[in-house]
């Protein structure tokens, strides 16, 4: 039955038996966001679209004949933002040329989160009201649980849900022999009306693709100059080229706010050490890559293939350095696992804590306590040249303002480098979203590019947090959210407030690198790292001028002391953030700039 409704589908396309291939990658920011001093600082992230390497990877597998493409729009974008007469819409020729070049394609395009909602739909409704003819495919994390809507909006013919690599080959298989030689699992389409959901993919799909071949589609060596994936590629050095590689696929975890157990199956599934040495290998030699940034979810799940894996890496590619911004399982790094990791290159990783609260972390399932991260510590200690961030998720469902000051006091107890605080996102497939849904969290219902309440990029001019609208009176602001009552369970709009607080007291204020026997060299480096993406912000400013104090830079201290004064001079919302943390002044040492205060 299903098989006849794939044929049905099949017989339909307007392209049977595809000769060319364009994949795309969507830009990340829409227009009304897209900040060109931003962009022309590099202070967008542009990542290698490695779903879309896969997929391209599968094609030639199956048919080495056919003509594949990847347009990275977010990239192109980007570099094309350094031009002089540069034009948002510059995305719209680029595909235009790609897809008039062709006689027979078809195009695929990736949805992976429900913040590039709109970049994806302008694209594919582009695509499709200029080359109606093409069938468009899509697959990413975020089509594989909006699927329906997409069918309905008919943004696409076809959805690979989850991992693409076994259905799409099933499906291409297919398409060049024009009759269903199996069903791709995990498909969805729409067959005159009725709406097809093939099941879910295989389990334990295979994972040891081959890639090196397809990265002459992207320019890999190029990525750093327009972007970097995250602040760790430019903190380990803007200058040097990094790549993504990934070893294993799934989680031991099932944390229940992350996709990733449900996106990618229940096993882990590892691919040979060989393969990612030489995979790496490729990348070093012949592309000149200088760092890797693992995308693995769980890389250390089997400590003795870590060991080997890192061990090879030292002895066979002792140039590496390499950065794990996705996050270790603190509780998975060893004595062992973390002198390998560091003889092998690393720099610089992220461990996810989430919560500072027993029983948060027990009702989030995440496998760790507190205890043993207080082990961590001791350990990482031992290493102070490696740089260690710490996630932290404010803001479950119904969390108490108590237990997020257990959160804050336990970031500070740790005093890692870097405390990252995010506010929890329902997020689409996981556990969490439906408790966000029966608290009506209006974050389940529309999917757009600011609807994180984190002030990552979206973040308008670094200015996160009230607005002046009418809400901000009933909020406590600055040092005064420490006095919210502790069993308070504090709205979206406090949560800003509570995040800008603990961030700013915990890294800025308070950096265990500015007191003594800390590291400002680090601490500098990190700091001019995040930089780029938040030009505006003014603490970032103050914080630099404490950091070059401490390393004896006045020349760069007075730099970065005139910057702060401009930003706040320019800006009623730093004025105002100024006044509730007058230390900012003190730490950019601008008491000269007080008669600001008296603007306020
Ligand atoms: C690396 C990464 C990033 C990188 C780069 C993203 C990238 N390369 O696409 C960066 C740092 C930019 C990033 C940012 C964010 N990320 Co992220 N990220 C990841 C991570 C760790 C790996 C993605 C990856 O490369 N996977 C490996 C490749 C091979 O798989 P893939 O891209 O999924 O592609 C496969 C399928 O999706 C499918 N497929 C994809 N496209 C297409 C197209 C076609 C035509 C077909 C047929 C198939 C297909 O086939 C591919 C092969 O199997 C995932 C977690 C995970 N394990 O997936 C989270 C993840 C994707 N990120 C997530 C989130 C939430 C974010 C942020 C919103 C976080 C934030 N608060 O800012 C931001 C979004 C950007 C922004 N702010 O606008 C969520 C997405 C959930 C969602 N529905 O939105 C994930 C799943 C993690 C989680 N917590 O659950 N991220
Ligand atoms: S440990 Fe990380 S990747 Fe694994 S389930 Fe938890 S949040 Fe997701």
């Amino acid at each position: 039955m299903l098989e006849k409704a794939f044929q049905g589908f099949l017989d339909n396309l307007k392209v049977r038996n595809p000769r060319q291939l364009i994949l795309i990658n969507p830009q990340l920011i829409p227009e009304e966001f897209f900040d060109l001093s931003v962009a022309r600082r590099g202070g967008y992230y542009a990542y290698p679209p490695m779903g879309l390497v896969y997929i391209a990877a599968v094609a030639k597998q199956i048919n080495p004949q056919i003509d594949v493409k990847i347009l990275d729009l977010n990239y192109e974008l980007l570099r094309h933002s350094k031009s002089e007469n540069f034009s948002y819409r510059y995305w719209q020729n680029l595909l235009v040329e790609a897809i008039e070049k062709c006689d027979a394609p078809h195009v695929g395009i990736s949805y992976m989160f429900g913040t590039t909602k709109p970049s994806f739909t302008e694209v594919s409704r582009f695509v499709r009201k200029n080359f109606p003819h093409v069938p468009v495919l899509t697959g990413g994390v975020q089509a594989s649980y909006d699927y329906k809507e997409l069918l309905e909006s008919n943004l696409c013919d076809i959805v690979f849900r989850k991992e693409g690599e076994m259905p799409f080959k099933v499906f291409l298989e297919s398409c060049i022999s024009g009759q269903a030689v199996d069903v791709p699992r995990g498909t969805c389409f729409n067959l005159d009306g009725t709406y097809y959901e093939l099941g879910e993919p295989q389990d334990e799909a295979p994972i040891d693709w081959d890639i090196r071949s397809v990265y002459s589609l992207i320019n890999i060596e190029e990525y750093h100059k327009f972007g970097s994936l995250g602040a760790f590629s430019k903190y380990n050095g803007e200058e040097k080229s990094f790549a993504t590689v990934l070893g294993n696929r799934g989680c031991r975890a099932r944390c229940t706010f992350c996709t990733v157990r449900d996106f990618n199956g229940f096993g882990i599934r590892q691919r040979t050490v060989e393969s990612v040495i030489d995979e790496i290998k490729y990348l070093v030699r012949e592309r000149g890559i200088n760092q890797i940034d693992w995308l693995d979810d769980d890389l250390l799940w089997n400590p003795q293939r870590a060991v080997d894996l890192f061990k090879g890496l030292a002895t066979e590619i002792p140039e590496l350095e390499w950065l794990c911004s996705n996050g270790l399982i603190a509780v998975a790094i060893s004595e062992e696992i973390m002198e390998w990791m560091v003889k092998s290159g690393m720099k610089a990783f992220k461990i996810g804590i989430e919560s500072g609260n027993d029983e948060m972390l027990h009702a989030i399932k995440k496998p760790t306590t507190k205890p043993k991260l207080r082990e961590k510590k001791k350990l990482f200690k031992k290493y102070p040249e490696v740089l260690v961030s710490a996630n932290f998720i404010l803001g479950f469902p119904k969390e108490t303002f108590g237990q997020m000051m257990d959160t804050y006091n336990f970031a500070r107890e740790l005093d890692f480098d870097w405390s990252s605080f995010y506010i929890c996102q329902p997020l689409k497939g996981t556990e969490m979203f439906s408790a966000f849904q029966e608290l009506g969290d209006d974050r389940c219902e529309e999917e757009r590019y600011d609807k994180t309440l984190n002030p990552g990029r979206s973040a308008a001019r670094g200015e996160f947090g009230y607005s002046f609208q009418s809400s901000e009176d009933t909020l406590r602001k600055g040092k005064d959210v420490f006095n919210l009552p502790l069993d308070t369970i504090p709205n979206n709009e406090q949560l800003k407030e509570i995040w800008f607080t603990f961030n700013l007291v915990a890294n800025f204020l308070n950096n265990p690198n500015f007191a003594p026997g800390g590291n400002p060299a680090k601490i500098v480096k990190w700091l001019l790292a995040i930089h780029s993406g938040y030009p505006y912000d003014a603490s970032m400013s103050a914080a630099l001028v404490r950091g070059y104090k401490l390393l004896n830079n006045q020349e760069k201290a007075t730099y970065y002391r005139e910057k702060f004064k401009s930003l706040v001079d320019d800006s009623p919302y730093w004025q105002r953030r100024v006044k509730e943390f007058p230390e900012l002044l003190l730490m950019a040492e601008a008491s000269a700039a007080n008669q600001i205060l008296q603007n306020v």
